[in-house]
C-alpha cells in the first residue's frame, strides 16, 4: 500500500491542523511536565525532543505508523543478517563489528564472531607495534605520521571520529586524511611528510575507486622516490579492503591487509578495519570503547519500547516534519568544536542512506524522502545562518549536540557556550511576539514613528523545533553511542519510507561519464560527442591543456 494512503498517515495529516495552531510556548505553559514528558535519558545522554510541535497524540500516531512499518521486525531482521539491501542482495551488519564476541551468527558459510575478532586481533597488534616504534621504517626509524588515503565511506567516519577525539590521542603519531583526487590534497599533505617516518592506509572496500587509487599511486611514487627500493613499500604501505586480489596487484603484502566483508557497507564501515587509522591515533583500547559505546546503542534500539527509543523517536520527529510539514532540511549543530566534522560525516549517513525515490517493491515513491542535512558548530553558526533559521520563511529542524564537560576547562568558555546553545533552543522555541517587540521599544524609549518602522522587523515568528542532546562528555563511549543513534535514526526513517538505505546507484551515473571524458580531454580530437555545454567545457580545458606546458611541469616537479 501506498505509504500515504495508511490509516496512520491520513490521521497525521489531520491531526497536523489541529498542531499547526499551536505555538509550543503556551504547550509548555499549558503543561508543566513537558520537559519530563518528552525527554529520555540513557547512558552518558539526555535526548530532550520537548520543544517539538507535538502532543501526546502526535507521538501516538508517530509510533503508529513505525507499527504499520512492523518495524521492530525490519529491525530484528537487519540484526540477524537477513540479506535486507534488496538492490544488493546483501545483509546489513555493520552492528555486527560492535557486538561483544561469542555469538553465533553465520553469514554465507562463515562464523562472524571468529572473523570479525580475527580482524579486531591483527588490528590491535599493528596498533601496539606501530605505537611502541616496534614497527619500523625503511631506515629503521618508528613511524611519526599515518595516512589515511580513501574516500566516502573509507574517509568521512574515521576523518569525523579522531577530530572528535583528538583529546584522547597518546600523541605518539600524528594523522592525516588524503581524499580528494584534486592533487592539493595529497601534495599539500606530503609536504608535511617524512618518506622514512610515515605509514599509508590506502582505505578501499571495493580497491577500484579511482580517487583512492590515483592518490595511492601518487604515495607510492613519491616514496619510491625517497626510499628507491620496492621491497620497502612492505613497511609504509598496508591496505584495508575486501578485495584480496587488487591489493596484491598494487603491491601491498598480503600480511599488512586487514580485510573487512561485503556486508559492511562504505558509510558504516569505520566500526570495521576501515577504522584502523582512529585506533592507531588514539590507542586499540579507545577504538574498543568506541565499539562499546555503539553497542550500548544497539541494545537500546533493541530492547526499549518504541515510545522510549531514542532512535526511533528521532526518526518519527524528521518525518513529522518532513513529510507533514513540507521541511526539505535538517541542521545538526554540534556546540562541541571537536564535532566539527559531525555534520559533514552525517551528510554522507544520511542523505546516502535515504536520498531515494523507489521503494523496495520498485515502485517510485509518492512521499518526501531525505532532507537536506547540514550544519555548523555553534557558536559560529549563530553569526552566520541562524538569522534564516529564527526569522526566515523555512522552517529548519535542528539537532542541538553539546556536552557537559568540556575537555578543556578554560574561564568562563564552557559556561558561555553552554549558555548561547541553551538560548538558541530557548529562542527558536519561544520567538518575541509583536506585543513583546513593542513593550520592549516602548521601555527603551523608542519613538511610535520609529517603533512601528521596526515592530515586524523584530518580530520571532518561534515555533521552530530543535532536539536537544546532552552527552555527559565527548569521549569514545559516548561518540560510539552518539554516531549508532544517527545510524538507526537513518535506517528507521528508511523502512518508514519503504526505501532500500543501503544502496547508493545515485553516485554510479557521474562516475561512468566521467570514464568517458577523461580520454576526450587527454585525446587528440575536439570533442562534439555531448551536449553544447558538456562540449564546450570540455574543449575549453583541452585548449588551455594544448596552449599551455605548466600541467606536465606541475606533475615532473612533484616527483622531484
Ligand atoms: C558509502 C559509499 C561510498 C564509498 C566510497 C569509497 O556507503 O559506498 O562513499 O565508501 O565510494 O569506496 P571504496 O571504499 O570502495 O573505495
Amino acid at each position: 500500500m501506498e505509504l500515504s494512503q495508511s490509516a496512520a498517515w491520513r490521521s497525521l495529516q489531520a491531526h497536523k491542523l489541529e498542531v499547526e495552531a499551536v505555538q509550543m510556548r503556551e504547550m509548555f505553559v499549558e503543561d508543566k511536565s513537558r520537559f519530563e514528558r518528552f525527554s529520555i535519558q540513557s547512558d552518558g545522554l539526555l535526548f530532550d525532543y520537548s520543544k517539538n510541535r507535538i502532543t501526546p497524540r502526535t507521538m501516538e500516531l508517530l509510533l503508529e505508523l513505525a507499527r504499520e512499518a512492523e518495524l521492530e521486525k525490519k529491525r530484528d531482521a537487519m540484526f540477524a543478517g537477513e540479506a535486507i539491501n534488496l538492490t544488493e542482495r546483501r545483509s546489513v551488519l555493520h552492528t555486527a563489528l560492535r557486538r561483544p564476541a561469542g555469538y553465533t551468527l553465520q553469514i554465507d558459510g562463515l562464523d562472524l564472531s571468529t572473523e570479525i575478532a580475527d580482524v579486531l586481533a591483527q588490528m590491535k597488534d599493528c596498533c601496539e607495534r606501530v605505537i611502541s616504534g616496534a614497527w619500523t621504517g625503511y631506515t629503521g626509524k618508528r613511524m611519526t605520521d599515518v595516512v589515511n588515503i580513501g574516500i566516502g565511506g573509507s574517509d568521512l567516519g574515521p576523518y569525523m571520529v579522531t577530530e572528535a577525539l583528538r583529546p584522547f590521542a597518546h600523541g605518539q603519531l600524528q594523522v592525516h586524511f588524503v581524499s580528494n583526487i584534486d592533487g592539493t590534497h595529497i601534495s599539500e599533505t606530503l609536504k608535511k611528510l617524512n618518506p622514512e617516518t610515515t605509514l599509508f592506509i590506502v582505505a578501499s572496500k571495493t580497491f577500484t575507486t579511482q580517487e583512492t587509487l590515483t592518490n595511492a599511486m601518487t604515495a607510492r611514487e613519491w616514496f619510491l622516490n625517497h626510499a628507491q627500493e620496492a621491497s620497502h613499500i612492505a613497511s609504509h604501505f598496508v591496505a584495508v579492503s575486501t578485495n584480496r586480489a587488487k591489493v596484491v596487484e598494487f603491491g601491498i603484502d598480503e600480511a599488512n591487509m586487514f580485510r573487512f566483508w561485503d556486508w559492511v557497507g562504505g558509510r558504516y564501515s569505520l566500526w570495521s578495519s576501515i577504522g584502523l587509522s582512529i585506533a592507531l591515533f588514539l590507542g586499540f583500547d579507545h577504538f574498543q570503547a568506541l565499539l562499546n559505546g555503539a553497542y550500548a546503542m544497539d541494545q537500546h534500539f533493541c530492547n526499549e519500547p518504541l515510545e522510549r527509543n531514542i532512535p526511533v523517536l528521532m526518526a518519527l520527529l524528521g518525518i513529522w516534519y518532513n513529510n507533514f510539514f513540507a521541511c526539505s532540511s535538517h541542521a545538526v549543530i554540534p556546540y562541541d568544536q571537536y564535532l566539527q566534522r559531525f555534520p559533514a560525516y552525517l551528510q554522507q549517513l544520511d542523505m546516502e542512506s535515504n536520498g531515494k525515490r523507489v521503494t523496495c517493491q520498485g515502485e517510485v515513491v509518492t512521499h518526501a524522502t531525505g532532507p537536506v542535512i547540514w550544519g555548523e558548530p555553534g557558536t559560529n553558526s549563530q553569526h552566520a545562518f541562524f538569522q534564516l533559521m529564527h526569522q526566515g520563511t523555512e522552517v529548519i529542524p535542528a539537532d542541538f549536540i553539546v556536552p557537559l564537560k568540556t575537555q578543556n576547562p578554560a574561564g568562563e568558555h564552557h559556561d558561555i557556550l553552554l549558555a548561547n546553545c541553551f538560548a538558541q533552543t530557548e529562542a527558536l522555541m519561544k520567538g518575541k511576539n509583536e506585543q513583546e517587540v513593542r513593550q520592549e521599544l516602548t521601555a527603551a524609549g523608542c519613538p511610535e514613528a520609529e517603533l512601528n518602522m521596526l515592530l515586524l522587523h523584530k518580530v520571532f515568528p518561534g515555533n521552530r523545533p530543535t532536539n536537544t542532546i546532552l552527552l555527559d562528555e565527548l569521549t569514545p563511549l559516548t561518540l560510539g553511542s552518539l554516531i549508532a543513534l544517527y545510524e538507526h535514526k537513518v535506517f528507521v526513517q528508511g523502512i518508514i519510507w519503504q526505501i532500500n538505505s543501503f544502496d547508493q546507484w545515485g553516485v554510479e551515473l557521474g562516475k561512468q561519464l566521467a570514464k568517458v571524458i577523461l580520454p576526450e580531454i587527454q585525446g587528440a580530437e575536439s570533442v562534439a560527442t555531448h551536449d553544447s555545454s558538456t562540449n564546450a567545457l570540455i574543449n575549453a580545458y583541452r585548449n588551455f591543456r594544448a596552449k599551455s606546458t605548466s600541467v606536465k611541469q606541475v606533475q615532473l616537479s612533484f616527483f622531484d
